[in-house]
């Protein structure tokens, strides 16, 4: 491709409105460009980088054997009024009406639309497993789209949806597409972990997060610093068996504690570690309230919390609910005396002896509080979040936390759309079954930016070679100048014969901006046609280590080919 042929729109200034690396330099490179909040254009560069990528996703896909189609982006409201999410969905989920004021949804995801595809076309046992898959562009109206490909409104998935007949059949695909993503990650230079993750509102058991190491990423995951286990902090298990202290139980007594109201108030007034500090708070979960224990060091784990009652929906009261339920602010909330809520709690409140709680009453605290003795609890659970320095669940070193970016996940799905859906197989004995399914998704748009985020330099991106928008950038510093002119131009019909993708930058432009551009859209090897073309020799700079080279036009192609091996 000729520069002075195509649109690369370089820019000097960083973009007011981009705060995150990557972000800055697809906008300053010229790859995208924003239409609207969260709705992007991808320019040729950007375009040829989606085209790499999925060219790999389809690679290991094909070879793990889905087959791909493709699916409407418009999709019946009949459909999502089947699954009920439709109801569920707010207005993340694009909804509009066509010109016989029919509805539809902009698709956000596709498991109505392929469950009824296949619930049509499938109906023997004899035709599963079946794996389908497709690249399509997908519409979510997030609240805040940010950090540019990364949090979009309209995005480019792969979504993938196998259908089963036996809960082995998925377990045996589910693997394989599994090792897939790490494939494809992995070939697109990602430094990425697959993370045990929490189904949310998907349902199904089994599930896990690729996750791109990213101290922007918006998820926070527990890994253990010595063996592979690693988990969505939300997910994360706690093996923890707290230690009950032998000291005597002494006698309950309520003590004042004027504007104390903080963890950290009570427990450096009453001179206690938070750790014998009783942390209540109330939660709505579906429409009860629960009042939850956890340490005063702990969090609570709202994840934790909603999959322990297999609720829709789990939030924290607000104050004024609090002050009207328990008739007594937040800040000196305690379980003794509790009547009208059920008490939950972290599985290390039962180790507490002698601790501290608020007293349900402004401004005071009991102290010698002892579970069971002065309070009872509907249930203890594993309740809290994992932190920093837990021993791992899996019980081999301890708990280090990261930032991650989610690229993929993955999800063993069961029947909750097929039984919904009635998309039933008729078995060896003719008899009708609710189809297994699993669904497998991977931000295709989010990827590319994820690999912005990790591969950039102070000048620019540098694109691992296998993704790169192209393989070589061509510069001439003066194309006014014959001999350079020529020398480049047939080095370039050469290049291209030799099978290299080259971005030829033909430019009337300047030595600098030729080089600046250069360095930022950041192509693996930059060949230069200077001052040496007279005597046939080029100069080879290889882009991610800044290394230089003089190389004469007779050992070009295969510098070249020796050099993109390596890279
Ligand atoms: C919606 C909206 C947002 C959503 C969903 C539905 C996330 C939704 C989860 C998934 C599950 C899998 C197939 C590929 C892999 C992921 N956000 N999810 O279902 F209507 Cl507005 O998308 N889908």
């Amino acid at each position: 491709m000729k520069q002075s042929m195509t649109l690369i729109p370089t820019l000097r200034e960083v973009p007011a409105d981009a705060d995150v690396k990557s972000h800055q330099l697809l906008l300053k490179a010229g790859f995208i460009r924003q239409n609207a909040s969260g709705i992007y254009s991808f320019l040729p560069l950007g375009k040829r980088v989606l085209q790499k990528i999925e060219s790999i996703v389809r690679e290991e896909m094909d070879g793990a054997g889905a087959v791909e189609l493709l699916m409407p982006a418009l999709q019946q409201a009949e459909l999502w009024q089947e699954s009920g999410r439709w109801y569920t969905y707010g207005p993340e989920l694009m909804r509009l009406r066509d010109r016989n004021d029919r509805e539809f949804a902009l698709g956000a995801t596709h498991e109505e639309v392929i469950t009824s595809l296949v619930r049509d076309e499938v109906k023997s046992y004899k035709k599963l497993p079946l794996t389908l898959y497709q690249i399509q562009t997908k519409f979510r109206d997030e609240k805040r789209p940010r950090f540019g490909l990364l949090r979009g409104r309209e995005f480019i998935m792969k979504d993938a949806y196998s259908f089963h007949s036996s809960q082995e059949s998925l377990d045996l695909i589910y693997d394989k597409l599994f090792q897939a993503y790490s494939n494809i990650f992995s070939r697109c230079g990602l430094n990425f972990r697959a993370v045990i993750a929490d189904s949310g509102a998907m349902g199904g058991k089994d599930t896990h997060e690729f996750m791109v190491l990213s101290e922007i990423g918006e998820d926070t995951i527990a890994y253990s610093d010595t063996s592979k286990y690693a988990a969505n902090i939300e997910m994360a298990p706690v093996n923890a068996d707290y230690v009950k202290s032998d000291e005597a139980l002494q006698g309950l007594e309520k003590v004042l504690t004027e504007n104390q109201k903080s963890i950290e108030d009570v427990s450096s007034f009453l001179n206690v570690s938070s750790e014998k500090c009783i942390k209540s708070l109330l939660f709505k979960v579906d429409d009860q309230f629960v009042l939850v224990l956890v340490r005063g060091d702990h969090e609570v784990n709202d994840i934790k919390l909603k999959n322990l009652f297999e609720a829709g929906s789990v939030e924290m009261a607000d104050p004024h609910e609090t002050k009207t339920v328990l008739s007594c602010p937040v800040g000196s909330l305690g379980p003794i005396g509790i009547q009208n809520v059920q008490i939950v709690a972290d599985q290390a409140i039962k180790a507490i002896v002698n601790g501290v709680c608020g007293a349900n009453e402004e401004h005071y605290h009991y102290v010698n509080v002892n579970p069971e003795r002065d309070f009872e609890v509907k249930q203890y659970a594993d309740l809290r979040f994992i932190k920093e320095g837990d021993i791992s669940p899996d019980g081999q070193g301890k708990i280090v936390f990261a930032k991650g970016i989610e690229v993929g996940h993955v999800f063993k799905l069961g029947t909750r759309y097929s039984e919904a859906m009635n998309a039933t197989y008729l078995d060896e004995n003719g008899k009708a079954q609710p189809m297994i399914m699993g669904c497998y998704g991977i931000g295709v748009s989010r990827t590319l930016a994820a690999v912005a985020e990790q591969f950039n330099d102070e000048n620019g991106l540098v694109w691992p070679a296998k993704i790169a928008p192209f393989d070589l950038h061509l510069i001439a510093i003066n194309m006014k100048d014959e001999i350079q002119s020529s020398f480049a131009s047939e080095l370039y019909d050469q290049l291209k014969q030799n099978r290299f993708d080259v971005l030829f930058d033909d430019r009337q432009e300047r030595p600098g901006v030729k080089f600046a551009d250069s360095d930022l859209i950041g192509l693996p090897i930059r060949i230069t046609v200077g001052k040496r073309a007279s005597e046939g020799i080029v100069e080879v700079k290889i882009r991610n280590t800044g290394e230089m080279l003089e190389v004469s036009k007779e050992e070009l192609m295969a510098t070249l080919t020796n050099l993109m091996k390596n890279l």
